[in-house]
């Protein structure tokens, strides 16, 4: 601005230079967040400037490591960064990708990309906010170098030397001026690229730990693309039939690919992708896809007689019962919409979607007469079932209408009628429940007592699930209804705490809570509504002065502090019955004082959440016991 420049390159140096500044002071503008979130985006705005490279076909390999001190160094085999001079801006293209906002993938041209997508901000935002970053490309027998640190030149593109491979490797640090957190989490990489490799079918990615003496080593490779993935959604399930269903094509460059397999449960696991990025809220592609998948199955179950004549259609939720499925598309142009601007947009994508999966679905119904009676069988008996619970549900609201006072029996409501100051406890059992009452603010604090373990949602069918008095009394007391019905703007209390023993039976009752109201009201704890309270283990008296301790730890510092002396009094409680009221409130209802633990979920890693549920919940013993294995070191509360 106020400087003088006199010819073009000086005056594209100065663009250059405010344009990476501008990165740096608002890095959040760029990335999201400087949080952790953000530290994780910058390994995979590079990394999906590789699997550009590998969609276009050229790279068949990816390796990331986090390397000692927190630099990423991120490999691929593919045709290298173009090292010669871009002739528009003067100096190397690779260069041009590390300095240039939103450069990437301007040259080139053709086919589809990843990278520059919803987040896509390109290889310069990265190069902007690392302390260093050093690219070197492996082309044509030789290698190239250049090293920046907080976006600037350190020295042009320069030749170092002879080489027999291809490719591009880039190591960078994060700048600890920029981010908050600067510590790279292995399962947060390893989540990620291993759908990475799900969604692009062929490529093989290895993620490298050698933060520690034994480097941590694993390959994500899968030859099935989106099938493997249906595969592993349904590890801990029951398919129903061998094969995954798959369908491939383009229309109008659009590339199309849609894999999915039934199971006996009775969920809904459809997950959808634009351009390798899951789309949460949908869009045009996942509404092609549901329209296909009713009016084929319609179609070919009225031909084939399992529907008569005077049988209604098969709605589309109907058909949907017990599926696994994954629909990822290709597009050039992405346009994303709603609030969060995660639902696709482009109504060239419905109906690509719409063409390949009705003409090759019905196909493959004609081949497969076997699996097609299967799910045509299943969906029957999912309308029936719906059927029954809408008239059960019928018959609740009809008494709501008649019956102002069709609360839950059991429920001790609170007496202020502003949701926003309310709050309702779920307590284990009647006696817990009981104190609960006595010890409750009667004018914020509701409560409501179950009986003993709630239905797992996980293994049974709507109509069963809407007639259990456990649920239904959740279900009226936080009076925003469920599945289609529910409303957010109905619920009566804004915050649902979920209390239950510190044992594994009071973890087993909070796992089915959760898991119904994850399956159910997703949105109670996508906006943040549920609590689990967190009651202590230990009650420390000494000298008539008393103290809770709520993890072992906790006790160990306490008895530091006190002392280790034989007048201590330790109560270990074994459940939430053996506390008076006074106790309850004071460590685990006070508003003051208790610890709530508020129940969240990040919607990027909704598949994953989806596998845990069904394998903790589900019924396969085998993949349940590898889990917890696996996870042992998350799980130790539940003192086995
Ligand atoms: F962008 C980046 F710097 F972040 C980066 C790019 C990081 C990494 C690890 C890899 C890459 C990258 C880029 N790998 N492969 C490529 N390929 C190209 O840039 C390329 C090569 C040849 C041609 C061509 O048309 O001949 C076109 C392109 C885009």
């Amino acid at each position: 601005m106020g400087t003088e420049v006199n010819g073009g390159y000086g005056a594209d140096q100065i663009q250059i230079l405010k344009g990476l500044e501008a990165v740096r002071k608002r890095p959040g503008m760029y990335i999201g967040s400087t949080s952790s979130r953000g530290l994780h985006h910058l390994v995979y705005e590079i990394v999906d400037n590789s699997v550009d490279e590998a969609l276009a076909g050229y790279c068949t390999e990816i390796e990331v490591i986090i390397n000692e001190g927190n630099s990423i160094c991120v490999v691929d085999n593919g045709r290298g960064i173009p090292v010669g001079i871009n002739q528009k801006a003067g100096k190397s293209a690779v260069e041009v990708v590390f300095t240039i906002l939103h450069a990437g993938g301007k040259f080139g041209g053709g086919g589809y990309k990843v990278s520059g997508g919803l987040h896509g901000v390109g290889a310069s935002v990265v190069n902007a906010l690392s302390e260093w970053l050093e690219v070197t490309v492996h082309m044509d027998g030789k290698k190239y170098n250049q090293r920046y640190e907080r976006g600037k030149v350190m020295y042009p593109l320069k030749e170092t030397g002879e080489t027999t491979k291809t490719g591009t490797e880039v190591v960078f640090l994060p700048d600890k001026e920029i981010f908050e957190e600067t510590v790279f989490d292995f399962e947060i990489l390893r989540e990620r690229l291993r759908e990475i490799a799900f969604l692009t079918k062929g490529l093989k990615i290895t993620l490298v730990d050698k933060r520690q003496e034994k480097p941590k080593i694993r390959t994500f490779h899968y030859e099935g693309g989106i099938k493997e993935y249906v595969e592993y959604l349904n590890k801990s399930q029951n398919p129903l039939y061998e094969e995954v269903i798959y369908c491939e094509g383009q229309r109008n460059d659009i590339y199309v690919e849609v894999a999915m397999q039934h199971n006996d449960s009775y969920q809904d696991s459809t997950y959808s992708f634009v351009n390798n990025i899951i789309t949460p809220e949908g869009g045009t592609h996942l509404a092609g896809f549901k329209n296909a998948l009713t009016k084929t199955f319609n179609d070919y179950a009225r031909k084939n007689k399992l529907l008569k004549e005077n049988e209604p259609n098969l709605s589309g939720e109907d058909i949907r019962e017990g599926i696994a499925a994954i629909i990822s598309i290709k597009i050039s142009e992405p346009q994303f919409e709603g609030q969060t601007k995660q639902k696709l947009g482009n109504s060239e994508a419905r109906s690509a979607v719409d063409s390949v999966v009705t003409e090759q679905m019905t196909y493959f119904l004609e081949q497969n007469p076997g699996i097609a009676k299967v799910i045509c069988d299943k969906a029957i008996l999912a309308q029936r079932a719906r059927d029954a619970a809408r008239k059960a549900r019928d018959l609740t609201r009809r008494k709501t209408a008649l019956d102002r006072t069709a609360l839950p029996g059991k429920l001790a409501d609170c007496s202020d009628k502003d949701p926003k100051n309310c709050e309702i406890y779920i307590v284990e059992g009647d006696s817990a429940g009981g104190s609960a009452k006595t010890a409750r603010n009667r004018a914020t604090q509701a409560i409501l007592p179950l009986r003993g373990k709630i239905l797992n949602v996980e293994k049974s069918r709507l109509d069963k699930i809407l007639v259990n008095n456990e649920i239904k009394a959740m279900i009226t007391a936080f009076g925003t209804g469920i599945g289609d019905d529910f409303d957010i703007s109905k619920l009566r209390y804004n915050k649902i705490v979920i209390m239950t023993d510190a044992d594994v039976d009071g973890a087993h009752i909070a796992t089915l809570m959760l898991t119904f109201l994850y399956r159910f009201m997703p949105e109670l704890i996508r906006q943040g509504h549920v609590y689990l309270a967190q009651p202590p283990l230990y009650k420390i008296e000494k000298n008539n002065t008393v103290r809770y301790a709520y993890d072992d730890s906790e006790l160990n510092q306490i008895l530091t502090e006190i002392g280790r002396d034989s007048n201590n009094k330790i109560q270990r409680y074994k459940g939430l019955g053996e506390m008076d009221a006074d106790q309850l409130w004071e460590t685990t209802m006070d508003p003051e004082k208790r610890i709530l633990l508020r129940v969240n979920v990040d919607r990027n890693s909704e598949t994953e959440i989806d596998v845990v549920f069904n394998t903790l919940m589900g019924d396969k013993v085998e993949p349940r016991r590898e889990f917890i294995e696996a996870n042992a070191k998350f799980v130790k509360n539940l003192d086995i």
